[in-house]
C-alpha cells in the first residue's frame, strides 16, 4: 500500500505540474489514469474474492447440514447402502404402490430405479439383495409394458442388457411388466406387476455417491 500511495502522490504532483504549464507531452503521459484503473480493478477483484470466500464459508456449513439431513432421511427410508462403481444403491424399508411411485422416491434422492447395465453390476446387486436382511422381492428398472417380451429401462427407453430369469420366468402372470430381483431364488430376475403387489415388496434406487 505504501508504494501505491507514493505512486498516487507522484501522479498528483505530475498532474499539477501538467496543468500548470499545460504541456501536451505531459498530458499524453498521464500515469494517474492507468494507475487508477489498476487500483479499481484490484479493489473489484478483492471484493469479488471476499464475497466468494464469505459465501463459500456460509454455504459450506449449510451444505454440511443439508447433507446430514439427507443422510438422516436416507437412513430412515433405506437399508444401509451398497457403494459400487462410484454409485450408491439403496433398498427401501417400505413397499411401493407402483413402479412409478418407486421411481419418484429414487428421483427425489437424485437417482433412478437401479439399472443393471452389465454382468459385474448384476452380480454386485444380486449379492446386495442376498445380504440385505428383511428383503425378498426387490423392484429394479426394466419394463415390457410397451411391447410384451421387450424389456426396456423406463428412464432411458434403452434395452435392458442383462436378463437372467429364474427358471419358469418371465411368465407375465396376469400381466407382469416390471422387473425384480428375488432373494428366495438367488437374487435372479422375475417379472411382476408394475402396480402394488405385496406389502413385503421393496425397491432399489441407484443414486449418485
Ligand atoms: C441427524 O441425526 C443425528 C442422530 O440422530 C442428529 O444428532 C442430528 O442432529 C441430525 N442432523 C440433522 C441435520 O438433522
Ligand atoms: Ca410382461
Ligand atoms: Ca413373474
Amino acid at each position: 500500500m505504501v508504494s501505491i500511495n507514493l505512486l498516487i502522490l507522484l501522479c498528483g504532483l505530475l498532474c499539477i505540474s501538467c496543468n500548470a504549464d499545460s504541456n501536451s507531452l505531459c498530458k499524453s503521459n498521464r500515469p494517474e489514469l492507468d494507475l487508477q484503473s489498476v487500483i479499481d480493478s484490484l479493489i473489484q477483484q478483492q471484493r469479488k474474492l471476499c464475497t466468494y470466500q464469505c459465501l463459500t464459508n456460509e454455504e459450506k456449513n449449510s451444505v454440511k447440514a443439508l447433507k446430514n439431513q439427507v443422510e438422516n432421511v436416507t437412513n430412515l427410508l433405506f437399508h444401509p447402502p451398497l457403494i459400487y462403481n462410484n454409485k450408491k444403491y439403496v433398498i427401501s424399508k417400505f413397499p411401493y404402490q407402483s413402479s412409478d411411485e418407486a421411481m419418484t422416491y429414487c428421483t427425489a434422492f437424485g437417482g433412478y430405479l437401479a439399472e443393471v447395465n452389465d454382468n459385474k453390476e448384476y452380480t454386485a446387486l444380486q449379492n446386495f439383495v442376498l445380504n440385505t436382511p428383511a428383503v425378498d422381492i426387490v423392484l429394479i428398472a426394466g419394463s415390457d409394458a410397451i411391447a410384451e417380451g421387450t424389456w426396456r429401462f423406463q428412464r432411458t427407453g434403452g434395452p435392458v442388457p442383462i436378463l437372467d430369469w429364474i427358471p419358469g420366468q418371465p411368465d407375465n402372470l396376469g400381466e407382469e411388466d416390471c422387473l425384480n430381483l428375488w432373494k428366495n431364488y438367488g437374487g435372479k430376475m422375475n417379472d411382476l406387476p408394475c402396480g402394488f403387489r405385496s406389502s413385503e415388496d421393496r425397491f432399489m434406487c441407484e443414486l449418485p455417491k
